[in-house]
């Protein structure tokens, strides 16, 4: 497993694309997947990046659709990969990158086993929108399997987050459900999703999250992000791209790339 792991940390750092692990390790699963994940996290602990989150992804049927795979799977957020919307956002310096627009919660506690619906709301302290930017080390950002996709971090790469809101500001969870999320590429409007794609309701990612790392014996510490997984497909990147996702009652949340 480790040398699967120092694979995807070779591909990363030195931007080049690689085979399906599952080509040349058709035993590996989605379990051995995931340790091949953290082990690929411990590398990056070791060079001094911190966990500061979770994400989910394929929660919704646009980008399950869009991959051509079946289940929701997590991954793991360190500080380096928080990007700054004020700051221009390096293409060339990606493999194949692509925006997709989110939610994300703060959690202000940890979250012990499976929380219902209103224990995970309860837990967060801040909601923001986010975009998520994704960049797969596999060839073409496409055509690989679960395992491979759990092995590679569920795609992370960096990720932005908005202004965000106190949780108290919305009256309940099933409100989230209700945001309507617009995304734009060029002040263009590529896609418009309700907030409901994404499990449907955000709030259930993070259920779902719990549900996946409880199985793990793992919990989910307190002051972390989570992103609850895109509601909208995945839009390629360029250094001219300019993303703006409005998603009502947050401010909109822009970043440009270069
Ligand atoms: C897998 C990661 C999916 C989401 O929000 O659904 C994801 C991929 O698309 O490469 O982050
Ligand atoms: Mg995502």
């Amino acid at each position: 497993m480790e040398n699967l792991a120092r694979t995807l940390w070779t591909a990363r750092t030195s931007r080049t694309e690689i085979k399906p692990l599952t080509l040349s390790n058709p035993d590996l699963d989605a379990a051995s997947a995931y340790s091949v994940m953290w082990q690929g996290i411990r590398l990056r602990e070791e060079e001094g990046e911190e966990i500061i989150g979770y994400k989910m992804g394929l929660t919704s049927k646009a980008k399950r659709e869009q991959m051509n795979l079946k289940e929701p799977i997590y991954g793991v957020l360190t500080d380096l990969m928080h990007w700054d919307s004020d700051d221009l956002f390096p293409v060339a310096e990606g493999i194949h990158p692509k925006a997709e627009p989110e939610i994300a919660f703060h959690l202000g506690r940890p979250l012990h086993g499976v929380p219902t619906p209103e224990e995970a709301f309860e837990a967060c302290d801040l909601i923001a929108p986010a975009i998520e930017i994704l960049d797969s080390r596999f060839e073409g950002f496409k055509y690989f399997s679960l395992p491979d996709v759990i092995a590679d971090n569920s795609s992370s790469s960096y990720f932005v987050i908005g202004e965000p809101l106190e949780r108290m500001s919305f009256k309940s969870w099933e409100d989230l459900g209700k945001i309507q999320m617009q995304f734009y590429h060029q002040d263009k409007l590529l896609n418009t999703a309700a907030a409901s794609e994404i499990s449907g309701n955000p709030i259930l990612s993070l259920v779902a999250l719990c549900e996946l790392l409880t199985a793990q014996h793992r919990t989910v510490p307190g002051n972390t992000w989570i992103l609850a997984g895109a509601a909208t497909p995945a839009c390629a990147m360029t250094p001219e791209s300019k993303f703006t996702l409005k998603a009502k009652p947050f401010e909109d949340l822009t970043f440009s790339c270069q």
